[in-house]
This record gives C-alpha cells, structure tokens and sequence, in this order.
C-alpha cells in the first residue's frame, strides 16, 4: 500500500484527513484493535501507532498485528524513537523533531531506526515534527524548546526550513491531551507558508467544533487520541470529528 499516495488522494477528493492515534502503552492489543475498528466504521482515514513512552517491542508489534487484523486503513507508525519501529506496519511518519536541544530526536534516532525501514519496506513518510506550548509529555522527553503559542512566526521559520530541507508533511503538536489545542492563527500562518505541502495539527483536539475551526484555518489532517482512547461509543465520536472536518 502506497500509504502517503492514498493520503493525498483522500485530501483531494474530501478536502481532510481524519487520523486516529493509539498509543500501544494506553491498552492491551485486542483493546486497541477494538478502538481501530470502532474507529474505522466512523470514518477516520489511518490509524497511526506510537507514544512517547513504552510503545515499543512485542507490546508494539502485536498492537499494530492486533490492528492489522482487524482494519483495512492503513496502519502509519508515529514512533517516540527508533524503538517505536514495528515491521508490520504499512507506513512511519519519519520524523525529526527539529525543536528539540537533543541530538537524539533530531537525527541520531533516525539513523538507528533508517536500516531497520529500509530492510522491513516500511513506507518512510518524511516529517518536520514541531512542539508547541504546552507540550506535554512529548515536549518533556523530546526536551523541545518549546515554540511559544503566541507566535506562529516562529512555528512558520520552523516550517519553512523542514519543507527547505525536504520533508513532505509538517506536524504542529501541543501534546497529547493538551489543555489547548493549536491556535488557528498559527495553523493559518503555517499553512500560507508551506503552500501544497502538507499540514497536520494535533494535541487537545477532542470536539467536533476545534476540530473544524484547525481544518478550517489550514491543517490538511487532523490527528485525535486521547478521546478516542476515552470515549465510550468511538465510532460516533469518530464520525462526529469526521463530518466536523470533511463538511
Ligand atoms: C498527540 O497530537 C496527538 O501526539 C494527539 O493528541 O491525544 O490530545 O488527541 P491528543
């Protein structure tokens, strides 16, 4: 499966992109098969798999078989470091978290996990990975300079220089549960900047209406985990974030 080609060919043909994050450390495998397949009926396009902490090894390998089994959308790796790698992925945002102080998350961690995509036929999908305030966990164990919310300017220079140095999708995270999501304004700014490359926006996304007003500033997808991980009835939650940005 040709994962970032069909990606594109959703954006053109329903305008956005819905991706939905499990974290393999939050439940056991079966359960996040569940929550992927719940998911999948309410519309979401991919499943990406990965945390910060403790997604790795068997416990990763058999979430994303666990998954595989039961939906068709493709299955995109969003690891924490060359330990989130999993051969039985379709895809991996293979990114660099250009913010971060630490050498390990911006190249060193790439380098290790590199061999491993180019053995398993993981599809690498190249990322400038950005952490935003307040950036949670994420923000901690990526030690990230974290881009100050008030000033899309520096999310944009940022941006800029990940599109420069050739990378296709460009990631603005606030952090997985964040109380604040992505201002628009900074999604917006973003946006005009990177032209047809693409933009995704995630972290504190948990209604249908944040989740529109980030599309409508500019995000080409729009990442939910924590609600979904959540919610009671996914598929309906799913369906609503859904329709929110593909209307
Ligand atoms: C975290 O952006 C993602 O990496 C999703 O964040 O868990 O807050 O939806 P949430």
């Amino acid at each position: 499966m040709q994962v970032e080609a069909h990606l594109q060919k959703i954006i053109e043909r329903d305008g956005k992109v819905h991706l939905t994050l499990i974290d393999p450390a939050s439940q056991a495998p079966e359960r996040a098969a569940e929550i992927a397949l719940a998911a999948a009926k309410g519309g979401t396009d991919a499943i990406m798999i990965g945390g910060s902490t403790g997604a790795s090894g068997t416990l990763l390998d058999e979430t994303v078989i666990k998954i595989k089994e039961k939906v068709d959308v493709p299955t995109i790796l969003f690891p924490g470091s060359s330990a989130g790698l999993s051969q039985y992925a379709d895809a991996v945002f293979f990114m660099s978290l250009l913010n971060s102080r630490d050498i390990g998350y911006v190249i060193t961690n790439q380098v290790l996990g590199a061999p491993l995509v180019y053995r398993s036929g993981i599809e690498p999908i190249s990322m400038a990975y950005l952490v935003i305030e307040p950036g949670g966990t994420v923000g901690w164990v990526g030690d990230a300079k974290l881009i100050p919310r008030q000033k899309p300017e520096i999310a944009v220079a940022y941006a800029l220089a990940g599109k420069y140095l050739g990378m296709h999708y460009t990631y603005l995270e606030a952090g997985s549960g964040a109380h604040t999501p992505i201002s628009p304004q900074m999604i917006g700014a973003v946006k005009r900047a990177l032209g047809d490359n693409k933009l995704i926006v995630g972290g504190g996304i948990r209604d249908p209406e944040t989740a529109k007003l980030c599309a409508a500033a500019g995000a080409d997808m729009i990442v939910t985990g924590t609600v979904v991980e959540e919610v009671k009835d996914v598929t309906a939650k799913v369906a609503e974030l859904v329709s929110a940005i593909k209307s």
